[in-house]
């Protein structure tokens, strides 16, 4: 390398490198001036401020010792980060956003903000206008406040896990002092910031300045990963040097209510194996408006069969089984929980580690909260939501960070967990993610396999049977399940794989060789043409066409609208038409028209392999 440098070339390029450097130190020097000028500061930090703080405080730190009537302003003890946190710190507006209300910004702040939103899908610059200790507002249900619960130097301490990348640095500060200001202090025994290889630079030195000199308590500790884990792996290492009784896992984006970490720990002290969750209320990733759904209701969370989590209501059966076995006004008793979403939960810390804590194989981010779930349910523990417990977070549109080589993990893990905990019900999954079958990252999972034998776990269809009845299931209690065919030709009712959210129509299409999700239908025992979420219906009109729509259906088939299955003809039972496809091709809508029965287009078959 070094002979190099010596040639004639090596020279120009190292004259053309200190040029540049020059040109670099002139342009930066003047706007340190800026750190002087209060009045300055207060119109707002300038946009380049970002980039070369750091260099540009380094040289001011030279500077220190030049017998300069501007720097002796500036205490000599001061280091850089105490500059940038004392100008986040003037930055911030009290009350601004208090009891959790929504800020709208103007002007050029408006515009920063909005440019930052689109980038992170967070708005960073309201965020660094927020104080670290704004209130959210108490929105619980007032029968919470008539709650006893033991005293705080009795109940299980907890270890707050926090695992960052790349977070919005006054985002996760705020998270730390919203758990500081509402768990309480004698609860409360550390909180651990898992730092996942970030390379964002004020998350490091600056964040370590931080805690070393706002936070006095000696709670926080920062753990810093040499190389990026990934979300499971990360909350492993915190979880390792965790040394409270219960470990409470939170995102680095929350913003806690009152009083939540009490009705975690008591009944954890009640049920050590049960695995608890907030319930989880929205904060808006624009204007930071705290949310609820009121404090009367709440949703549990389910699953869908191509692996993803999803909310559902609680339903009559599980109020039922809280008003017989627990001893409080039901709205406020622990409600059981098939899945959980992952992010928020608290656990005994022992039998976080008894029960396999996480698969140290899943990369990334994602299905480890299905995993966790299934193995805590069919391993003997409870999954339970603590209506009492509430914890805000931001959720955001997309997602603002790649993911290590760019792969699938969440489809990857989650066919890891089905592998080891789905049994039979396997062909299930795959058959909505074929794209996993045979993918080569799933890797071995021997050793959780051995986990679920040393545990003695229950299986899958116990988990169904006895944890979560409601799920449909495609192929149980049904007459015919598969590919709704056209006896005469290759069409094959097809739902484009629409979701749920609101009514669709049903389109016919050409036949996929094997069985796909969108020709996936079943006609179950209660006579209901349906997929996983929608049931077919016919639209009230009165002149042709009937549309077939699918709407939502209700958790019990007994409910939802109902059709017959005979002599090959599908008659919807309330206008008792036929399914027909007669004068129309592929991509058509479905139709239902007057019932023939030598019509030769209204004759159907429902196949699988
Ligand atoms: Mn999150």
């Amino acid at each position: 390398m070094l002979p190099r440098f010596r040639s004639f070339y090596g020279k120009v390029i190292i004259f053309i490198l200190v040029a540049l450097c020059f040109v670099l130190y002139l342009k930066v020097q003047p706007a340190t001036e800026d750190y002087l000028l209060p009045s300055k500061l207060q119109a707002g930090r300038p946009p380049a401020y970002r980039t070369h703080e750091r260099e540009r405080e380094r040289e001011r730190s030279h500077d220190k010792y030049v017998d300069d009537a501007e720097n002796e302003i500036r205490a000599a003890t001061q280091s850089p980060y105490e500059y940038s946190i004392q100008l986040d710190l003037q930055k911030q507006q009290s009350g601004l956003g208090d009891d959790g209300a929504a800020v709208h910004l103007a002007g050029a702040a408006k515009t920063r903000g909005d440019k930052i939103y689109k980038k992170i899908a967070l708005n960073e610059e309201l965020s660094e206008q927020l104080s670290y200790n704004r209130t959210v507002g108490d929105h619980r249900n007032p029968l919470c406040l008539q709650q006893q619960y033991d005293d705080p130097s009795t109940l299980p301490t907890a270890s707050v896990v926090i695992i960052f990348y790349n977070e919005p640095y006054s985002v996760l500060v705020r998270t730390v002092h919203s758990t500081l200001n509402t768990c309480h202090h004698q609860a409360l025994k550390e909180i651990i910031l898992v730092d996942d290889g970030s390379d964002n630079a004020e998350l490091g030195g600056k964040l370590d300045h931080y805690v070393r000199t706002r936070i006095h308590n000696g709670k926080v500790t920062i753990l810093r990963l040499k190389n990026r884990l990934g979300l499971i792996r990360a909350r492993l290492a915190g979880a390792r040097i965790a040394t409270g009784d219960v470990l409470i896992f939170l995102d680095a984006h929350c913003e806690a209510n009152v009083g939540w970490c009490e009705p975690l720990l008591q009944r954890i002290k009640e049920s050590r194996t049960s695995v608890l969750v907030p319930i989880i209320d929205v904060i808006d990733a624009n204007d930071f408006q705290y949310s609820t759904n009121g404090y009367k209701s709440f949703q549990v969370g389910g699953f869908q069969w191509n692996g993803h989590f999803d909310w559902v209501n609680l339903p009559d059966r599980e109020k039922k089984r809280q008003s017989r076995e627990c001893k409080h006004p039901r709205e406020i008793c622990p409600a059981y929980s098939p899945t959980m979403a992952g992010g928020l939960f608290a656990m005994d810390r022992r039998y976080f580690w008894e029960v396999g804590s996480y698969d140290e194989q899943m990369d990334g981010w994602g299905g480890e909260n299905l995993e966790m779930s299934f193995r805590i349910w069919q391993c003997g523990g409870t999954i339970e939501t603590i209506p009492c417990s509430r914890v805000g977070h931001i959720f955001r549109d997309f997602h603002p960070y790649k993911f290590p080589n760019d792969r699938d993990t969440h489809g990857i893990n989650t066919a890891r967990m089905a592998l080891v905990w789905m049994d039979e019900y396997i062909n299930i999954f795959f058959l909505n993610r074929p794209d996993l079958k045979f993918h080569p990252d799933i890797g071995d999972v021997t050793h959780r396999v051995m986990l679920r034998k040393k545990l003695r776990c229950k299986n899958f269809d116990w988990y169904l049977k006895n944890i979560y009845p409601e799920k449909f299931v495609p192929n149980k209690n049904v007459n015919a399940w598969g590919k709704v065919k056209s006896v005469n030709g290759n069409l094959c009712l097809d739902d484009l794989l629409q979701n749920n959210e609101k009514p669709f129509n049903l389109g016919l299409y050409p036949c996929g060789k094997v069985l796909q999700k969108s020709q996936l239908f079943s006609f179950t025992d209660k006579r209901v043409l349906r997929n996983e979420l929608s049931c077919a219906t016919v639209q009230h009109s009165t002149t042709p066409p009937h549309r077939v729509v699918m709407v939502p259906c209700m958790d019990n088939d007994d409910y939802n609208e109902q059709w017959k299955y005979q002599n090959h003809q599908l008659i919807h039972s309330n206008t008792g038409m036929c399914l027909d496809y007669s004068g129309q091709k592929s991509m058509d809508d479905a139709q239902v028209a007057p019932c023939s029965l030598s019509s030769e287009t209204q004759r159907w078959a429902i196949e699988h392999d």
